[in-house]
């Protein structure tokens, strides 16, 4: 039989984009139900072609619900998620409230699809977009080379932020668009756009218009953002290397959606460029964009809205024979978010007609 799916968290950035894959992938499922807070409950929204109204998140609504995916905040994931599963729903869940928990497996399908059965609490968890963006390359040359250790330096997109961090970098645009004073005088649009937008609150804490900023999540021990330490820790889980040395600096910047990771990657053996390109190539959700002659190589602008991780930028790092540098774009709403946790579910629903 066909599985009956909620969407948890419907209405928001990666809810939209969760509609339109459900929409738009093998029709897997069943009865489809859209469930969101109660402000938002009662609106109309598209899947599958047809309007669904919007169910408030109750316990009750996951009666009869086989799987469940969850985009939601960790403090609401921490509370739903348990009802949702004692319920008997299998949940994949987006934030990070259980990735790093033994009994919950994180799970990319691309790198360990067996992982989905290891779910004693009926919890599967989805990773940090950041982590995902390079998730599947990595995976590949894990597999052929031994990853060892890898130096990551992030370009994250605004939506990462949710819809309030595209607002915001939209209005920041338009506060300073124009004015061909600014950047050149410190400080000077940091001002214009508080002069400009008032003291709104912005998700980011300096601006992104005409700028970057090297900072995203929260502040952890020793000076570390939480997304830094997320790219380490999930990365040592998928790929299954407790011991993974990484060490990554994440930058927020004016893009809307897609995250960048320039990536220095090092392994047992030796690599050759030919070689990595050839696996990359073979890798079914990996496109390599790498002719710099001819100014090919991934940009966000350039594969946003698009399901597969783009490598380009691929060298062998000369002073380092077991290293690899590479630049590695992902949708970080698609494959970073909903597409991940779609194929998981994916996964999950095979199990009904296995
Ligand atoms: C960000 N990775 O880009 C986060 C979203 N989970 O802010």
């Amino acid at each position: 039989r066909k599985p009956t799916l909620a969407l948890v968290g419907a209405t928001g950035a990666v809810g939209t984009v969760m509609r339109d894959i459900v929409s738009t992938r093998d029709d897997v499922y069943g009865e489809i139900r859209l469930v969101a807070s109660a402000r938002s409950a009662g609106k109309r929204l598209p899947v599958r072609g047809e309007e669904l109204v919007v169910q408030e998140l109750t316990p009750e609504v996951f009666d009869g619900v086989d799987i469940a995916m969850f985009d939601v905040p960790d403090e609401i994931s921490k509370i739903w998620v348990p009802i949702a599963a004692e319920r008997g729903a299998v949940v994949v869940d987006k934030s990070g409230a259980f990735r790093m928990e033994p009994d919950v497996p994180l799970v990319v399908p691309e790198v360990n699809p067996g992982a989905v059965r290891e779910r004693p609490r009926g919890i599967i968890s989805t990773p940090n977009c950041t982590t995902l963006s390079m998730m599947a390359a990595m995976g590949a040359l894990h597999a052929e080379y031994g990853l060892t250790e890898l130096v990551v330096a992030s370009y994250q997109a605004v939506s990462g932020a949710g819809v309030a961090g595209t607002e915001r970098l939209y209005a920041e645009i338009e506060a300073v668009a124009g004015d061909r004073s600014l950047g050149q005088v410190a400080g000077d649009v940091r001002k214009a756009i508080q002069n400009r937008l008032g003291d709104g609150e912005s998700p980011f804490p300096a601006p992104l218009a005409l700028n970057v900023v090297p900072w995203a999540g929260s502040l952890k021990e020793d000076g570390w953002a939480s997304e830094e330490l997320k790219l380490r820790n999930e990365s040592r889980k998928i790929l299954g290397i407790p011991g993974l040395k990484v060490s990554a600096t994440c930058v927020r910047v004016p893009v809307v959606t897609t995250h960048s990771l320039a990536v220095h990657a090092t392994f047992e053996r030796p690599v050759g460029v030919e070689g990595v390109r050839a696996i990359l190539d073979a890798a079914p959700t990996v496109v390599v964009m790498d002719d710099p002659e001819n100014g090919v190589y991934p940009t966000p602008a350039d594969v946003v809205g698009t399901d597969p991780t783009y490598v380009g930028r691929i060298r062998q790092a000369i002073d380092f024979p077991n290293t690899l540098d590479l630049f590695v774009c992902g949708d970080n709403l698609r494959k970073g978010a909903a597409l991940n946790a779609a194929e998981i579910a994916e996964l999950v629903a095979a199990e009904f007609t296995d």
